[in-house]
């Protein structure tokens, strides 16, 4: 017989490595009315996601987080790798602020595996805005972490887009980094295997698909019977892998053919696109899954997949930057309100996802064109309102694409309406605007009505978890003699 504590030790040990190649997820919060932190936490649970990647360290967020046992990569915005590179005071106050008064291996507080150093700083679109500071920055916190004693578990990673590496013949052998990105991506690989830390990359088989004519959706899609691409005496049978074994090669070019990769972002999106649909995304996910849970690994790399995935993402966010296409707002796995878009699971058992219960809507009211007016302006008051508001549902290929003049001048006012938390001003345009509880979602389009929050009515609850939850930290961290 083991003696007791050595039996708690080992089903802890168990227990760790079960999650060890778990599947995660990316939650963002750029939404005008975000589902509050602790409807997120429970979401998360009854999906069993047992990892988290953030993109900030929101003290709401974290707090829900608190003693829930997921295991959380925080994120540093590119907005403040200035001040980081320059300033070890600045990376010690972030480590101080938004890991240290958190951190803790389970129990009441937040289990921080990884620090993501900036959101895809090398994104070509940014030219050299974040790029001279991304090192510095992530050698500030690392030796912030180090003196904090958080070094041994709290590893420092910087999260890659997928324009980082290229191969221009399309053959994964070819692959390479950007080539103004050479030396930045020598200094970060040795920095990240000084450290034993991983590469972190986004892998994106939508975009190569919509950027690549020889990228069919069959090949994207993990199809059986998707043609093949060959480089020398390697089969691809699906754009993941393709993408993948470009970046082993990029690695390999510059001397680090061993480091681990973790996918930190993949997924599909749903709307604003075309072929952006439920269906497609759905079977892009299960093809994922499935492909990740063989092991099988790629070409260059069998038997050693990345050594975890992060899908992208939770939910959709109706604030994030449409710069690169529409679909950007819809590369949820649930809608912003929490509700599954198509069957699927995160490979934790064989049921589906589980919607988020007893969600908060604002009164079930929508705001419509008044079709006994002149509407002969109409159409610059709808360009105006999806200057604020989300109309990306309406663009080609989008859900709402098909609703004809003047539908989708009520469902530009509508958008404007929610985002402005139905205001009775907000649903005027000149006299054009009408009030309507009867619901105007006409098939695939529907004509949403936003969550409450707390800058709307009374949203109590978004407040009253998190001190329930602290208040309960405190209590445990009180029974368990710690010091605060
Ligand atoms: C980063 O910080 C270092 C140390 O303060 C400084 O010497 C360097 O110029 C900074 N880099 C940039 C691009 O400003
Ligand atoms: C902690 O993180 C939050 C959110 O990312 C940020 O606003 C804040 O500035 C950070 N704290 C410090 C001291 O930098
Ligand atoms: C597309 O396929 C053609 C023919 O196989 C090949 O010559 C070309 O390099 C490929 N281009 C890309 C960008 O993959
Ligand atoms: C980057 O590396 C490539 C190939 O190794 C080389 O051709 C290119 O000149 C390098 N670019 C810079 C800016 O160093
Ligand atoms: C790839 O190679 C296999 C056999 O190695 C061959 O059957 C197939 O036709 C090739 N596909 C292409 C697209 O060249
Ligand atoms: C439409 O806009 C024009 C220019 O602002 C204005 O002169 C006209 O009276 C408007 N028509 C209606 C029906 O509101
Ligand atoms: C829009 O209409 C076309 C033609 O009727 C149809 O093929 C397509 O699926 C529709 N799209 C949506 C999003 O409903
Ligand atoms: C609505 O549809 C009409 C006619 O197809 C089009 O001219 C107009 O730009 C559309 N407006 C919006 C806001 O999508
Ligand atoms: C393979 C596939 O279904 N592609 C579709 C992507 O979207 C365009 C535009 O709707 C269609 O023409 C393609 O057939």
């Amino acid at each position: 017989m083991y003696p007791f504590p050595v039996f708690l030790f080992l089903t802890i040990l168990c227990l760790l490595g079960s999650t060890a190649d778990a599947i995660g997820v990316n939650w963002g919060t750029m939404s005008s009315h975000p589902l509050p932190p602790p409807k997120v936490v429970e979401l998360l649970k009854s999906n069993e996601v047992s990892k988290v990647k953030l993109f900030d360290a929101d003290p709401l967020v974290l707090q829900a987080l608190s003693g829930s046992n997921i295991v959380v990569t925080l994120g540093i915005p590119n907005s403040m790798l200035k001040t980081l590179n320059s300033s070890r005071k600045a990376a010690e106050s972030w480590v101080h602020d938004n890991v240290t008064r958190y951190f803790s291996h389970g129990g009441a507080g937040v289990r921080i595996e990884y620090v993501a150093v900036g959101d895809e700083p090398f994104l070509q679109s940014y030219g050299d805005q974040f790029h001279p500071f991304v090192i510095g920055a992530a050698m500030n916190i690392q030796a912030t972490l180090t003196k904090a004693n958080l070094a041994g578990e709290v590893k420092v990673v910087v999260p890659c887009s997928f324009d980082t590496f290229v191969s221009e013949s399309g053959r994964p052998s070819k692959g390479h980094f950007r080539t103004d990105l050479n030396k930045t991506m020598i200094e970060l690989l040795t920095f990240l295997s000084k450290h034993h830390s991983s590469f972190f990359v986004t892998i994106s088989p939508f975009i190569s698909f919509q950027q690549n004519k020889n990228i069919s959706l069959d090949f994207s899609l993990f199809k059986e019977n998707a043609h093949h691409h060959n480089d020398s005496l390697r089969t691809y049978k699906n754009s993941f892998d393709l993408s993948y074994d470009t970046l082993v090669s990029a690695l390999s070019k510059i001397g680090f053919p061993e480091i681990d990769i973790v996918v930190a972002r993949i997924g599909w999106p749903t709307d604003g696109a075309a072929n952006a649909t439920s269906s497609i995304a759905e079977t892009f996910m299960k093809g994922l899954i499935d492909h990740l849970h063989s092991k099988t690994g790629t070409p260059l790399r069998p038997q050693n997949p990345p050594i975890e995935t992060f899908i992208f993402s939770l939910l959709d966010e109706d604030h994030r930057s449409i710069t690169s296409g529409n679909f950007e707002r819809h590369w949820g796995v649930f809608t912003f309100d929490g509700q599954a878009k198509y069957h699927f699971n995160f490979g934790q058992g064989t049921k589906n996802l589980v919607n988020s219960q007893f969600v908060e809507y604002l009164a079930p009211k929508w705001c419509v064109v008044n079709n006994n007016k002149d509407l002969s302006n109409a159409s610059a008051s709808a360009l105006e309102a999806c200057s604020t508001s989300d109309c990306t549902a309406l663009s080609p290929g989008g859900s709402c694409s098909n609703i004809s003049w003047p539908g989708n001048i009520s469902y530009a006012f509508n958008s404007y309406y929610q985002q402005n938390d139905q205001r009775a001003d907000s649903c005027d345009f000149g006299g054009l605007g009408l009030i309507t509880t009867v619901d105007p979602s006409v098939d695939t389009c529907r004509f949403f009505v936003e969550l409450q929050t707390s800058h709307s009515t009374s949203a109590h609850e978004a407040y009253i978890f998190p001190r329930i939850i602290l208040l309960l930290a405190c209590l445990f961290s009180c029974l368990l003699g710690f010091k605060w």
